[in-house]
């Protein structure tokens, strides 16, 4: 027998040996444990659902010898972050009810709720399905929430690209009864049988019993709003309009942020643009891609399994070509549109019919309430007054939609009486930046994140404004470890956790989203970014050229200039 067979990842033998997904989640939800068991923590990923641990409660737990404080993170899937009211306040109850009394809006358009107990799992699913959501494929080795932009615009552009999004969701999701009959349906004891799944039975015709060898995203953007990052997506859909209709999509391939510093197989990458595809070819090329990458995606080593390795050992024109066997013919060789503007859909905006919508700015995309601010007590009014659609946006804000011209006042002052903070009083450096979870529930965070960058753009407000650069525009992201979940390295400047109290600073990137950042300073101690930060200010200020945005002025002066600039610049 050979002995050079490949050594699968330990992930792919539970997979396969789960009866798609149903594992022994059944019989531990009926354990009396307050936590769940190795195997099945990696199932029920592809249920949404991630068991965590209390950080800020590690250190003293330990002492005492009392554990760990387990408890369950819940993602739902919103494709294009859309909506309803009802839907919102179901989650705000949720969080009330079950989880930890806030929720957080993800960097992808959709919800988390962090702290919900192992008992109460079943029934916060339950809840979210009997609103009209899922969380199945939230998370997992499959294709995850369908990022889209989220305005509500008439005419056909937005229409067509969110009923794409929709399109995809369906003919993408995971066929497996393990998620309805698991969280779904009554069972006593956690031993009632399957339906599905039995010998020769194909359950999952596109994803196989082993799904995926990573998580796979898809985006879709129209050129002049990539408010999706499109080219951070394993799989791109660029509308190509003409004559205000969409015509196809440019397909890029390939993007994904994540990486470890130590090991210098892993990068992030950008996505490279592919073919055109006509919009009825739109959802069997995606299939194609998602088999490719089933097929050939690597299942021995999880950290180089996503599709941007198989793109980079193969080249883009190989992976054309498979892509183009198993969608049964060539495809059409790309347009020049390419991506030209961010909106971030922030403030009030026509939507075309004679009504508003109004993007409110929420912190990292937190909601919660306290003396200072009661966001899920403001968000519940403006719901129960208006009603309006609501969308989610990929920079973790919120687009309330359909007001008439004369609602306009009574929103804000709903807002206002609730102490939250308009778009309009928020400070362009916020508005612009986003930041992941991290501590303490993050169980890979090596640092703050989400609740350190508020303080830090406290530090940056002034000097930006002495600068007289208050009003410019650039992204400023923060991850707490250098996993990438707030994007950072196609930001113009990004903080990526990298040791205790220690960031990585980035910078280079745009709000494009089509250039790569490049490392600044590394280990940078938590004391000393705010300064770091207004000395790259002040070269800026000094050393601008023309209009340039800050991303292309760091990256003309390159990473050695940018820092003996930054240090000679007179602060502010
Ligand atoms: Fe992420 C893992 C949170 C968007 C790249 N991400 C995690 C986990 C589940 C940690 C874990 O594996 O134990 C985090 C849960 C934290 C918590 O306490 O809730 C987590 N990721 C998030 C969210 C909630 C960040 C946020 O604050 O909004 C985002 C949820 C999106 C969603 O709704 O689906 C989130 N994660 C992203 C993005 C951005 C995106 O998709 O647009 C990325 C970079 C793009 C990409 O995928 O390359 C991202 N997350 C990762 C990675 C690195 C993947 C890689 O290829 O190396 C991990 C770790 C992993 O998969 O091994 C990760
Ligand atoms: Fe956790 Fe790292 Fe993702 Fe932040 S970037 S949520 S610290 S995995």
């Amino acid at each position: 027998m050979s002995t050079d067979a490949p050594k699968l990842s330990p992930v792919e033998g539970i997979k396969e040996g789960s009866q798609y997904l149903k594992g022994t989640i059944g019989q531990e939800l009926h354990e009396d444990s307050d936590h769940f068991n190795k195997d099945n923590l990696q199932l029920l990923k592809f249920h949404g659902t991630y068991q965590q641990d209390d950080r800020d409660k590690r250190a003293e737990l330990k002492k005492t010898g009392g554990g760990k404080a387990y408890s369950m993170m819940m993602r739902c899937r919103i494709p294009g972050g859309r909506l309803t009211s009802d839907q919102l306040l179901a989650h705000l109850d949720l969080c009330d009810e079950l989880g930890n009394s806030t929720l957080k809006i993800t960097t992808r358009q959709t919800f988390q709720l962090h702290g919900v107990v192992k008992d109460d799992l079943k029934a916060a699913i339950a809840r979210v399905n009997a609103v009209g959501l899922s969380t199945l494929a939230a998370c997992g080795d499959v294709n995850r929430n369908i990022m889209c932009c989220p305005a509500k615009r008439t005419g056909p552009l937005h229409n067509t690209i969110q009923q794409l999004a929709d399109e995809l969701t369906v003919a993408l999701a995971p066929q497996t009864p393990a998620y309805h009959e698991l969280w779904l349906t009554d069972d006593e004891t956690g031993e009632k049988e399957l339906v599905g799944g039995g010998p020769g039975e194909v359950v999952e015709p596109l994803y196989g019993p082993r799904y995926l060898p990573r998580k796979f995203k898809i985006g879709i953007a129209l050129p002049d709003d990539n408010c999706i990052d499109i080219y951070t997506q394993d799989l791109g859909f660029l509308a190509v309009v003409r004559d205000g209709e969409v015509i196809g999509y440019n397909v890029s391939v390939g993007g994904g942020m994540g990486t470890t510093p130590s090991a210098s197989k892993t990068f992030p990458a950008l996505a490279k643009r592919m073919a055109f595809v006509t919009p009825d070819q739109a959802v069997d090329v995606a299939k194609a891609v998602i088999k490719v990458q089933r097929d050939y995606g690597n299942r021995e080593d999880r950290k180089v399994a996503r599709l941007k390795y198989l793109i980079a050992n193969w080249g883009i024109e190989k992976f054309r070509r498979a892509v183009e066997e198993y969608y049964g013919g060539p495809l059409q060789d790309l347009t020049d549109d390419d991506v030209t503007d961010f909106d971030d859909h922030m403030g009030w905006q026509e939507q075309g019919d004679g009504k508003w919508s109004y993007g409110l700015n929420i912190e990292n995309g937190r909601l919660y309430d306290n003396d200072q601010r009661q966001l899920k007590a403001g968000l519940r009014a403006v719901c129960q007054r208006f009603k309006p659609e609501i969308r989610l946006t990929g920079h973790q804000s919120i687009i309330f939609c359909d007001f008439d011209e004369d609602q306009r006042d009574e929103l804000i002052q709903i807002l206002r009486d609730h102490k939250i903070v308009t778009t309009e009083d928020t400070s362009t450096v916020r508005r612009w930046s986003i930041a992941c979870v991290a501590l303490p529930t993050c169980g890979l965070a090596i640092t703050e994140s989400e609740r350190r960058l508020p303080g830090i753009i406290d530090g940056l407000e002034q000097p930006l404004a002495k600068l007289g650069l208050d009003k410019e525009r650039f992204t400023l992201r923060m991850t707490g470890c250098p996993n990438g979940c707030a994007r950072p390295y196609n930001a113009d400047l990004a903080l990526v956790g990298k040791a205790k109290n220690k960031y990585t600073l980035f910078a280079g990137g745009g709000w494009l989203g089509n250039r790569l950042a490049f490392i600044y300073k590394d280990l940078v101690p938590d004391a000393e970014v705010v300064d770091e930060l207004v000395a790259i200010f002040a070269a800026f200020k000094a050393n601008r050229q023309g209009d340039e945005s800050l991303g292309e002025f760091c990256t003309r002066v390159g990473q050695e200039d940018l820092a003996g600039l930054a240090a000679a610049a007179p602060k502010p």
